[in-house]
């Protein structure tokens, strides 16, 4: 199901995968195997059909099956030489399931070529059945708890003691928490950080035998363990991260205190050629990402992070290490669970999503949007809190402006800037009076001005337009 599931994520067109997306958002996953087992459920059925006529055409197509799951799972990156066996002694179960329950029923005979002689025992049937149904439950039992035992990631988490920075981040300055109810907390707590990613079980990364290799364009092959990377001069940066596919008003962002080592660190020992301007990063999944060269050299917090939030990595946050690079959208700069690090050219090579027809570059584009109050909520006419979040990671959010209807703009109140890099929070009183009205907000930043109004879709690089919602004002 993994395995099948993994081909259908890297192979879905654009178009599906964004309907998909759309219809499901980040629960994509779990409708993905839904819909595998519906279809899986389909076939199976199809099959017991196919038996009463020909017993063998029917076998035949559980190996097929079979022969699908493993080829998938052979297929996928970092699959082991055991890859083909769970699919193959699944579809050899299916066959001795499939002649049990068809000799019950009477539509398969002993001998695979007479036809059926006897009728249906409908209690021995059953009993079959139950058998099948119990077994098939405990293999699945033994399998995960045999899964579970190989997963060194969660154990290894817990033992790993994070260093002090060598250069911490000055605490978050007190007033930038937006002082209206309702918007969202500065930092984003761990478990509240948005996930993406196309890994439908999480990779399990060992760290005492994770190790990151530097090569392509360079000079000299560097090669990092974790011990030696919490062994470096790390620090501390609070970083916004944003989803490329995050929508105007979306909430595919969160902001954390990261703690890493600068990716600049490890270049510089690796010593880039002149002629390289981009570093592709592969996870040990194989998801890649291509992030400028420029982007990861030119001073800014680019780290290969090991600490988020005052923890090891939670799992599905990358563990053991990640990239997170102030001002590129994810899907070419946040690698998670990296292991490798090429330095090359974007002539020369392309990542996963440009693959598939998203923007080899994704610099964050300015956005903001509105918390409070919710869309579509009914307040009464006088002073309104209104608050919301707006970010241009690297460049800085220099105001926020609201417009009621096709009233002017007006400027709210920002809260303190933490850093260039972060999001700034905003919050505003509006003299509201009754009837239905739309706000809208939009942000200015300190290189590229005023957020655009301008439509555009998330594809190629990045949604952009004004957040809008609808409130009414009813005594
Ligand atoms: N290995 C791996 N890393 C990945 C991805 C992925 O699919 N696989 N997705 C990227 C994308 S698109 C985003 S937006 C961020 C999300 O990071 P998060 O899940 O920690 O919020 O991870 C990036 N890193
Ligand atoms: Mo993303």
């Amino acid at each position: 199901m993994v395995a099948v599931g993994g081909v259908v994520v890297d192979r879905t067109p654009q178009w599906l995968k964004e309907l998909a997306i759309r219809a499901f958002g980040t629960h994509d996953k779990t409708a993905l195997f839904v819909g595998l087992t519906i279809v899986l459920t389909g076939l199976a059925g199809g099959v017991g059909v196919v038996a009463r006529r020909s017993p063998r055409a029917a076998m035949l197509l559980v190996l097929v099956l079979g022969g699908v799951g493993a080829a998938a799972a052979v297929s996928r990156t970092g699959a082991g030489r055991a890859a083909f066996l769970p699919s193959t002694v699944g579809a050899a179960a299916g066959v001795v399931a499939l002649r049990a329950l068809g000799r019950r029923l009477g539509t398969i005979a002993d001998d695979l070529d007479e036809p059926a002689e006897s009728g249906p025992d409908r209690r021995a049937f059953l009993r079959t059945a139950g058998g099948v149904v119990v077994l098939a439950a405990v293999s699945a039992a033994i399998g995960s708890a045999l899964g579970s035992v190989g997963r060194a990631a969660s154990a290894a988490r817990a033992a790993v003691v994070l260093p002090r920075a060598a250069r911490p981040a000055p605490a978050v300055p007190a007033g930038a928490q937006s002082p209206t109810p309702g918007v969202v907390p500065f930092v984003t707590p761990n478990p509240d950080f948005y996930r993406i990613d196309t890994a439908l079980v999480v990779p399990d990364v060992d760290p005492s035998s994770w190790t990151l290799r530097v090569h392509g364009l360079v000079e000299h092959e560097v090669t990092l363990t974790f011990a030696e990377l919490l062994a470096s001069n790390l620090v501390e940066a609070d970083v916004t991260l944003t989803c490329v596919s995050n929508p105007v008003g979306g909430d595919l962002i969160g902001n954390a205190r990261w703690l890493g080592l600068p990716i600049r660190d490890v270049l510089s020992r690796a010593a880039p050629d002149p002629s390289a301007d981009m570093v592709l990063s592969t996870s040990i999944d194989g998801f890649t990402a291509s992030t400028p060269l420029s982007v990861l050299t030119d001073g800014r917090d680019a780290l290969l992070a090991v600490g988020m939030n005052g923890e090891p990595l939670p799992v599905a946050h990358g563990f053991p290490v990640r990239m997170v690079v102030p001002g590129l959208y994810g899907y070419v700069s946040a690698t998670k669970w990296v292991v490798d690090l090429e330095v090359t050219r974007f002539a020369d090579r392309t990542a996963y999503w440009t693959e598939r027809g998203w923007s080899p570059r994704g610099p964050v584009k300015t956005s903001s949007r509105i918390e409070v109050p919710r869309p579509g909520t009914v307040v009464r006419p006088g002073p309104v809190a209104v608050g919301g979040t707006a970010w241009a990671q690297h460049r800085g959010i220099t105001a926020v402006q609201v417009r009621v209807d096709d009233g002017p703009w007006t400027a709210v109140t920002l809260a303190a800037e933490d850093t260039v890099d972060t999001w700034r929070q905003w919050s505003w009183t509006w003299d509201a009076t009754p009837g239905t009205h739309t706000l809208a907000v939009r942000a200015t930043d300190a290189v590229d001005g005023v957020q655009t109004g301008t439509v555009a879709d998330v594809v190629p690089d990045g949604a952009t337009g004004w957040d809008t919602i609808d409130v009414t004002v009813r005594a």
